[in-house]
């Protein structure tokens, strides 16, 4: 006898729904957090850090190695040797390609420890930023730049290296702001693209006056780190002393097992995701965008016929009734 279908599915493999709540989102995020922390085998130390970092979306910590005066000398060499064009842009991404302090600072085992326990997968240093100056950055959330599915996991490690204060344009940072639903373009109904930046931070600005949000500067000492989540709102104070500078490096990290992509460039219900082939620092090689278990290949969705993807490859490839939508979008937001 033919069985329909349906009694012919596997049965769905057996999980507590309660486990969802813990793999599909980091465990401080997770509305199951209290319940998984009081289970957890941990010091009382190490679950009032983990309570904090849920709490307020980030955490101040002394940087675990000694001689962050060796790493602060080779980052103002790079920037008194590179060209004018760098130098005026105040950033040099990716030192650690060429420069193995930067990479040993990105590579620190204590801050990965650190990163396992707090998120519970492994820490994938892909990105260095070094400045030699505040960035005065608009409030944002670094979601808009890096993202994955499941959401959340990722993080930003921020050394001082030199003291920072209020006149050197510190950064700032909304105190549980991380907890808010995440904000990317397509949520405020902008589409995807550079060209919307300044519509992003003005609705950043909305909603945190509309919240009441209270901005704190985070005043780091020489060799100290903050941490913070990915949702977290954050950005550069403006830098009140000209003559000041403010050395420092920025690390982002991902986490194992996840797709990872650039919201700001996609509009996923057009079916245009930019996914990102990260690179580990720790390891220079290339990491698998892992979608439930199976390696995403990026390049292949890009290929797929525009019916099934249809916004992505080549504009010619694409769909007429989306780009005629897209146009539509992007005329109205601009009247
Ligand atoms: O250093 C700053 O002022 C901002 C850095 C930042 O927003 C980031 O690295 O995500
Ligand atoms: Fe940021």
């Amino acid at each position: 006898m033919m069985q329909s279908p349906s009694t012919s599915a596997p049965p769905p493999p057996s999980v507590e729904s309660r486990d969802l709540f813990e793999h599909s989102i980091p465990w401080t995020e997770s509305p199951c957090f209290a319940s998984l922390l009081e289970k957890a085998h941990l010091s009382d130390a190490e679950k009032d850090m983990l309570r904090s970092y849920a709490r307020d979306g980030y955490i101040v910590l002394d940087f675990p190695a000694p001689d962050i005066d060796a790493v602060a000398t080779e980052v103002s060499r790079l920037f008194a040797v590179t060209n004018l064009e760098t130098r005026l842009q105040r950033r040099i991404q990716d030192a650690w390609k060429t420069c193995p302090l930067v990479r040993s600072v990105a590579s620190n085992s204590g801050i990965l420890d650190l990163l396992r326990l707090l998120y519970r997968r492994d820490p994938i240093p892909f990105q260095t930023l070094n400045f030699p100056v505040g960035t005065q950055q608009s409030t944002h959330s670094d979601t808009l730049h890096f993202h994955s599915v499941p959401h959340r996991f990722m993080c930003g490690v921020w050394l001082a290296l030199e003291d920072i204060d209020a006149e050197n344009g510190p950064l700032h940072i909304y105190p549980g702001s991380h907890r808010l639903p995440v904000w990317n373009m397509h949520d405020l109904g902008l589409p995807s693209g550079q060209e919307q930046y300044a519509a992003y931070e003005a609705a950043l600005r909305a909603l945190i006056q509309e919240l009441g949000l209270q901005k704190k500067q985070v005043l780091l000492k020489k060799g100290q780190v903050l941490i913070w989540a990915a949702n977290l709102l954050h950005g550069g104070e403006p830098i009140l002393d000209v003559h000041r500078t403010r050395l420092s490096q920025v690390t982002h990290y991902f986490f194992s097992d996840c797709l990872y992509y650039t919201p700001m460039l996609s509009d996923p219900f057009l079916g245009n995701v930019a996914y990102r082939q990260i690179t580990n620092i720790l390891t220079g090689q290339r990491v698998p965008n892992m979608y439930h278990g199976v390696k995403i290949d990026a390049e292949a969705i890009r290929d797929l016929p525009p019916s099934v993807s249809m916004m992505s490859g080549s504009p010619s490839k694409r769909s007429p009734f989306l780009v005629r939508t897209l146009r539509r979008l992007r005329a109205h937001l601009i009247e």
